[in-house]
């Protein structure tokens, strides 16, 4: 139904507590050419985390990208939302995988070898490599950096999309895709970008221009 690539996911900011402002950069974000959105709050209320995915999900599809969240999988329920991202400490992926049913999407966070080799059994949707390199959004809970390093020894134990996050702009994310990545995950180069749209379009670019990704 909706292009599915993984190339370029932007995973909002939820130090952006405005609303206007917050799908002002959703929006600029998808005119630019994101492939992908992930809806990430970890402080606010349930009410206005249900209102955001609501709104969020409807501008997606306006713009035919999915629309994934973070975590909360009775949100992502209640908004019949594309699919979830989970961490290792949120709900296991069988748990997630019967109540959200076959169709979903559900992406998991992997932070090690043993992680990746675990994800590829459960047969998960994609992987994301967290953190790939240093980052200042995230700051608890946060595994060290991977590194491309880190990135060529979990590829060959994942057959599906993987994607990299944590400290990707314009100069690294070459650099990730030509080593084996499906796409990036993205927040601050983004939504502190003075034109969110106008860097959106960059990074696709480049990303596009690797020839490793359609
Ligand atoms: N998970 C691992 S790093 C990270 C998350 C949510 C933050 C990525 O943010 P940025 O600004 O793109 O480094
Ligand atoms: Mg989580």
């Amino acid at each position: 139904m909706y292009n599915t690539t993984y190339a370029l996911m932007y995973v909002t900011d939820d130090g952006i507590t405005d609303d206007t402002a917050f799908f002002k950069i959703l929006e600029d974000t998808l005119k630019g050419g994101a492939s992908i959105i992930q809806l990430r709050e970890k402080s606010c209320k349930t009410i206005s985390f249900y209102n955001r995915s609501l709104k969020a999900k409807t501008l997606c599809h306006a713009y035919r990208v999915p629309f994934i969240i973070n975590d909360r999988i009775d949100i992502a329920l209640a908004v019949d939302a594309d699919g979830v991202h989970l961490g290792q400490t949120d709900m296991p992926y069988r748990k997630a995988r019967e109540l959200l049913g076959p169709n979903k999407i559900i992406g998991l966070s992997v932070s090690n070898t043993e992680q990746a080799i675990e994800a590829e059994n459960l047969k998960v949707d994609y992987i994301g490599i967290s953190p790939i390199f240093n980052t200042v959004t995230k700051t608890s809970d946060l595994a060290p950096s991977l590194g491309i390093e880190g990135l060529q020894m979990i590829r060959p134990l994942f057959s599906k999309p993987i994607i990299c996050i944590g400290g990707i702009h314009q100069n690294n994310v070459a650099e990730i895709i030509k080593n084996g990545a499906n796409g990036v995950a993205i927040i601050s180069a983004i939504s502190k970008a003075q034109y969110p749209e106008k860097e959106t379009k960059n990074l696709k670019e480049i990303i596009c221009q690797t020839g490793f990704i359609q």
